[in-house]
């Protein structure tokens, strides 16, 4: 099993760790809070970039079965649903993307419609760990861009949940993320120097 002592050249990336992804919320994923405990545990880890995803949506965004969409309403801006988990070590956090905050575009990955490649390159970061939720959705589509964008990417397999809206949704996403060149690690691979 390969470790990893995270520089400076490195990002973490909690995708979407809000209430309504965990159980009791809006468009919860089995066990998504059970990622909390080793989400905090990197979020610990210092000396590299931590970013947060959150999905930001207005009231009437266009994926919430009401415009037509599959979803019910879930992370609406500014509600308690979009805050991030209470029991996540938000502070820790340098730089919150927001995404899909327009009523006409639905972005499961934070690279989409935001800047956040050009961020990182800018800090001069080229290896990403990404965790959160959903495997299937966010955390798949953000893990997929930042390999066409150039970036290593290592998935914390212990800190993901799928929300499998068929059984193998988890599965199969994990696979796809494989095949497009992602490596997989446990949160407990991972060390500070
Ligand atoms: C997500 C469904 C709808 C996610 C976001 O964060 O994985 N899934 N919006
Ligand atoms: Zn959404």
């Amino acid at each position: 099993m390969a470790e990893y002592s995270p520089s400076a050249q490195d990002g973490l990336i909690v995708v979407d760790l809000q209430v309504d992804f965990c159980p009791g919320g809006a468009l919860a994923v089995t066990e998504g809070d059970e990622i909390v405990s080793p989400v905090n545990g990197l979020l610990e880890i210092p000396g590299w970039m931590k970013v947060a995803t959150r999905d930001w949506h207005p009231a009437d965004h266009m994926s919430f079965q009401a415009q037509g969409g599959i979803w019910p309403v879930h992370c609406v801006a500014e509600t308690a649903g979009a805050a991030f988990h209470p029991r996540m070590n938000a502070s820790d956090v340098e730089m919150v993307v927001s995404k899909a905050t327009t009523r006409d575009a639905e972005a499961y990955s934070g690279f989409d419609g935001t800047t956040l490649a050009d961020d990182l390159r800018a800090a001069g970061i080229g290896r990403l760990f990404v965790c959160g939720l959903a495997t299937d959705y966010c955390v798949k589509a953000t893990a997929l861009d930042a390999r066409r964008e150039g970036f290593e990417v290592v998935v914390m397999e212990d800190a993901i949940r799928a929300v499998n809206v068929e059984p193998d949704d988890g599965k199969n996403a994990i696979e796809e993320m494989r095949v497009a060149g992602c490596a997989f690690a446990l949160s407990s691979d991972i060390r500070s120097v």
